[in-house]
């Protein structure tokens, strides 16, 4: 039988990985890995995320590909001892200069979009006051913070209490940037939200937020991320985005519930 040259054979190698990777990418088996995510955020770091992800491929393909190519094409051939070299400034400073060109790159990447992602809302965005509790969750809106339609003159606090029998629901609108005030009064709790690729800690006597703009609209599931007792597996809750008139029509229903309709009455916050 004739034997296919050794660089033809390493070259259908090559080709085979190479298309075996792209396949991959390119199928949905790659969402399975990486969901997108429903925020502007969240789609940043998914971008940085595939460029990372990437770049670790192609490092790792020519890397394994030189590897095996040395293993095969200089194998033991004989007793005979090879020709033996020191030295070598360009492949030395190449070995040196590539990696710190991808470090640096990779680097500078990821600070842009940090800081992209810790941009803050302007102060007239929709402010939640997330506060974590063993074990569960309140969502409080105050009435003068609610983003485009807030009536300035309102007064009140709206607050959505959950207990760990009861999931809470975390109402925010689409299309709009949303700031999360994240607070605890016992231990540390931790707000993640899988569908923002994100989660931020909550800590006692120190405030955390972060800002978002989510793009879906739908019931998103969350939960705490950061083990805080007995039941913190029960501190799950739901993101739930809506429409903006959506939003203001809950917003009025449980107002009227809860402050009274058509009287402003200063809510103690709870
Ligand atoms: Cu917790």
């Amino acid at each position: 039988m004739r034997r296919v040259p050794l660089h033809r054979r390493l070259r259908l190698f090559l080709a085979t990985g190479v298309a075996a990777l792209l396949a991959l990418a390119a199928t949905g088996t790659a969402s399975a890995i990486q969901p997108g995510g429903i925020t502007d955020e969240a789609r940043l770091m998914n971008e940085l995320f595939w460029i990372v992800t990437i770049a670790g491929l192609v490092v790792f393909v020519l890397v394994a590909a030189a590897l095996v190519y040395a293993m095969i094409r200089y194998r033991r051939q004989g007793d005979e001892l090879p020709p033996q070299f020191h030295g070598g400034a360009k492949i030395e400073a190449a070995m040196v200069g590539v990696p710190v060109v991808i470090v640096i790159a990779l680097f500078t990447i990821s600070m842009i979009t940090l800081v992209q992602i810790d941009d803050k809302a302007e102060d007239d965005a929709l402010t939640i006051e997330v506060t974590g509790f063993q074990f569960s969750w309140q969502f409080a809106y105050n009435m003068d913070d609610l983003g485009t339609n807030t009536d300035a003159a309102a007064e009140g606090t709206i607050a959505i209490i959950g207990t760990p029998q009861n999931d809470p629901v975390l109402v925010m609108p689409v299309d709009e940037p949303v700031e999360f005030l994240l607070k605890s009064n016992d231990v540390i709790h931790s707000f993640y939200v899988k569908d923002f690729l994100y989660k931020l800690d909550l800590i006692p006597g120190r405030e955390n937020s972060f800002t978002v703009t989510a793009r879906e609209t739908g019931d998103f599931s969350a939960q705490c991320a950061e083990l805080c007792g007995t039941n913190h597996a029960l501190m799950r809750f739901v993101v739930r985005v809506v429409e903006r008139d959506e939003f203001d029509a809950w917003v009025a229903e449980e107002a009227a519930r809860q402050l009274g309709t058509g009287t402003r009455v200063s809510a103690s916050g709870q």
